[in-house]
């Protein structure tokens, strides 16, 4: 199971102001207090909605600010209520109020709407003091402010596809090229050192979760390399992508390589060893056409891999080839639709 997180910061709108007004008419010269009452400042509400999967695009987007009530004006006009900011979150959130550490809201349901920061009331304009005595009020009550609040969103979820190779594979550069992930990468191993999320989206509002998973080496099945807590997160994936470099540039073999992977997730779980898997060769900008057919011939005949299976040779630096392993990655899982998965 991978956690979403995400922190967001959210502002109610403050209350518009009441004034403070008197009403001088051609014949009436003191027809009296007028200052109407401020509107109320929008609230934020949190609303679940069935139809998202993650917590992903809160990363590009953590700020949402209700607007401010209006404040009022002359002749007794009240000023506008500001609408309610009504923020849309993933079904499983869990909502934890950051400064006090203290749970806020469970949403578990469809259209569930949980308050997390009330808009400031209006402020009372001074025809709202008008009594017998005092026809003449001077004062008008100040609008109520608005709430900040930092609040944490975790989501347990299931990927769809867990990128899985050995370090330096690609992973972390493929997930940058289908998503808007930013992971670490680097031409050294153990770059990404916890699993992370990205959303990859296929034409016709399709979307897959992709987990890029920390390199596993030889010995992850036996706890080496954290190789446990990696694994773990791979089982909970619907697929995997294998990703092998066809030339790998420390000159080890590919086909070793490959074996490598399987072996450990063999030695892990059945789960694992049964998990369906798509092989990509990553990097294949870094090879011309012929060279890297001829590799790929050479694996494909080490492997066992049919002449007439598709395979995937893509580069995560120029895009090539994502497309088509992105539509594998769909047919094979075929998410029923973007509806929400809960652990
Ligand atoms: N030319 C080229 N270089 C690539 C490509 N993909 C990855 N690299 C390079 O290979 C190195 C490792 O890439 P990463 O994406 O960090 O590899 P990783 O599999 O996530 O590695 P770990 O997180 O350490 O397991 C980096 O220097 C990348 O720039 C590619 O498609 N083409
Ligand atoms: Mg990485």
């Amino acid at each position: 199971m991978l956690v979403d997180e995400a922190t967001i910061f959210v502002r109610s709108g403050r209350g518009g102001n009441g004034i403070v007004s008197l009403l001088r008419e051609k014949d009436r010269p003191y027809a009296g207090p007028d200052g109407g009452d401020g509107g109320r400042g929008g609230d934020v509400i949190l609303v679940g909605d069935p139809h998202l999967d993650t917590l992903i695009e809160f990363a590009f987007k953590p700020h949402h600010h209700a607007e401010h009530g209006e404040s009022g004006s002359g002749k007794c006009c009240h000023g506008k209520d500001a609408p309610d900011l009504r923020v849309r979150v993933p079904l499983g959130s869990v909502i934890v109020d950051v400064a006090t550490g203290a749970f806020v809201a469970d949403i578990t349901e469809a259209g569930q709407e949980v308050v997390v920061a009330e808009g400031g009331k209006g402020g009372f304009g001074n025809a709202h003091f008008k009594t017998s005595t005092n026809q003449t009020p001077s004062e008008s009550h100040p609008a109520g402010e608005s709430i900040d609040r930092t609040l944490h969103l975790e989501l347990k979820l299931i990927a769809d596809i867990g990128l899985v190779g050995l370090p330096n594979a690609g992973k972390s550069t493929l997930l940058k090229a289908v998503s808007r992930a930013n992971p670490k990468v680097a031409a050294y191993p153990f770059t990404t050192l916890k699993p992370q999320l990205g959303l990859a989206e296929l034409p016709g509002d399709r979307r897959l979760i992709v987990a890029d998973i920390p390199g596993l080496i030889e010995g992850a099945s036996d706890g080496h390399g954290l190789g446990h807590d990696f694994l773990r997160h791979i089982e909970r994936t619907k697929a995997i992508v294998h990703l092998v470099e066809l030339a790998p540039i420390d000159g080890s073999d590919p086909v070793a390589n490959y074996r490598a992977i399987r072996a450990e997730l063999h030695a892990f779980s059945t789960e694992l060893a049964e998990k369906q898997e798509i092989v990509a060769f990553s990097k294949s900008d870094l090879l011309d056409e012929i060279e890297c057919a001829a590799l790929v011939r050479r694996f494909s005949g080490a492997i066992g891999i049919a002449k007439d299976e598709p395979h995937f040779v893509v580069s995560g630096a120029t895009g090539s080839g994502i497309r088509e392993l992105l539509e594998a990655c769909w047919t094979l899982v075929k998410p029923a639709e973007n509806t929400w998965r809960r652990t």
